[in-house]
């Protein structure tokens, strides 16, 4: 089963988000595998952001998610790398169309309130640098699947 690794960014913690994003997730479907809330290293923060390092704004960024408590969370679903993207809308929150996460509640590209996998093959990457393999929980919710 596909699984993708999200996190709600300080300024998402700050804004008071973390139960209306987790919701969007729930209520759309995905089942929720692991879920933390933590500070960042910025050990991890520069291995994560690794393909951004020669931008101008890598610093920024490394600064940014190390400033405060981030809830790193995995989900599981079909399609769900995807379909997270879509529900998180464009990077900057600006261009991202209403109904989207950053599109509801963001305007600022450099404080865009969540981080999702862009790929099937970045996710695994990511879910492998920010969870330990016992720390997901293999489970599925009983409810039968046409009713979810
Ligand atoms: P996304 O996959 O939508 O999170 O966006 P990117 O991986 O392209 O960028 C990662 C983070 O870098 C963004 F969430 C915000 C930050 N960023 C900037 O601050 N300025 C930019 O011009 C582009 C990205």
């Amino acid at each position: 089963m596909e699984r993708t690794f999200l996190a709600i960014k300080p300024d998402g913690v700050q804004r008071q988000l973390i139960g209306e994003i987790i919701c969007r997730f729930e209520t759309k479907g995905f089942t929720l595998v692991g879920l933390k809330f933590m500070k960042v290293s910025r050990e991890l923060a520069e291995q994560h952001y690794d393909v951004h390092k020669e931008k101008p704004f890598f610093n920024g960024l490394v600064e940014f998610i190390t400033s405060g408590p981030v809830t790193a969370m995995v989900w599981e679903g079909d399609g769900v790398v995807a379909a997270a993207r879509k529900m998180i809308g464009a990077t900057n929150p600006l261009s991202a169309e209403p109904g989207t996460i950053r599109g509801d509640f963001g305007v600022n590209i450099g404080r865009n309130l969540i981080h999702g996998s862009d790929a099937v093959e970045t996710a695994q990457r990511e879910i492998g640098l920010w969870f330990k393999q016992e720390e997901l929980v293999d489970w599925q919710p009983t409810l039968s699947g046409w009713m979810r």
